[in-house]
């Protein structure tokens, strides 16, 4: 288990990392933007991947230190592009916990002043959106990170709270994007009851969909002829170091 004083040592001792996964235009293959995910260096080297962690963090109150470092870190990798004229959007995976805690909304809106991020940019992945609470404290969230200039992303969908009755419920709200969870894309295309049911997702909402784990031809090209063009998925990378990722970024052309 890990502990609080870990954690906090490890953000002390510089031990966490955001790997960057790349979201794909699967049409054309370009780069359109990227996934920030969490991972803490391990004392052989290694790094661990989040979700026993973030776990843990919530469960014992440290989840706050995490997130901001997170947001810091998504702040200064996205001023960088910026300053190099790359106009990528960088997501970042925020817990209801987190977004809900009072001043996270305003270390937002600090954080993007002060590393002059341009609107639209950072995108928040929010998963279990029903614990944001009703819809007025929703509303008045969502409508404060839209006035911030932070953009948000419905992650996970179709999975726990993140159900159909989202897209009416969420209908109204200023969220930009839709994840599908992997566990759907992981069906397509042989299984035919979720070749439906992602049809329909497709067509009755009107927010951007991003198909998650991508990982075989045959998907992507079933994702494409449905209209859905944004993937995400070992198809096209894994979760990359920055350092990685930032190499990759120098081998595109400029118009790329
Ligand atoms: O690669 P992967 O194992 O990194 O991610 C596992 C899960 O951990 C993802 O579903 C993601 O939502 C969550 N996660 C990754 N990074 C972060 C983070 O910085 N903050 C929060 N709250 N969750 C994260
Ligand atoms: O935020 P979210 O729950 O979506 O976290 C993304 C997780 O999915 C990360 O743990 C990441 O390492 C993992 N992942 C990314 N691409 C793929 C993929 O193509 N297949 C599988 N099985 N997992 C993936
Ligand atoms: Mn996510
Ligand atoms: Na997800």
């Amino acid at each position: 288990l890990t502990q609080e004083h870990d954690i906090l040592q490890g953000l002390e001792q510089e031990q966490f990392a955001l790997f960057l996964q790349p979201q794909i235009d699967m049409a054309s293959g370009k780069l359109v933007g990227a996934e920030a995910l969490l991972r803490m260096r391990q004392p052989d080297g290694s790094y661990s991947l989040p979700e026993e962690l973030i776990a843990n963090a919530e469960e014992i109150g440290v989840i706050g230190a995490l997130g901001r470092w997170a947001l810091e870190e998504a702040c200064r990798v996205l001023a960088g592009w910026q300053k190099r004229g790359i106009p990528l959007p960088l997501n970042v995976n925020i817990s209801a916990l987190q977004l809900r805690e009072s001043g996270t909304v305003w270390h937002l809106q600090e954080l993007l002043e002060r590393h002059r991020i341009r609107p639209g940019s950072l995108v928040l992945e929010l998963t279990e959106t029903a614990q944001i609470g009703d819809a007025a404290q929703a509303k008045s969230l969502l409508g404060a990170l839209q006035e911030a200039g932070v953009a948000v992303a419905l992650d996970d969908f179709g999975t726990g709270y993140a159900n159909l009755s989202y897209l009416h419920q969420f209908r109204s709200l200023p969220i930009s994007k839709l994840k599908m969870d992997r566990s759907f894309v992981s069906m397509l295309p042989d299984d035919d009851t979720m070749v439906r049911i992602v049809a329909a997702i497709a067509e009755i909402t009107d927010l951007g969909v991003i198909a998650e784990g991508v990982e075989t031809e045959a998907q992507r090209d079933w994702l494409l002829a449905r209209g859905i063009t944004i993937g995400q998925g070992y198809l096209f990378d894994g979760p990359l170091s920055l350092a990685d990722f930032e190499k990759w970024l120098a081998t595109l052309s400029p118009s790329e």
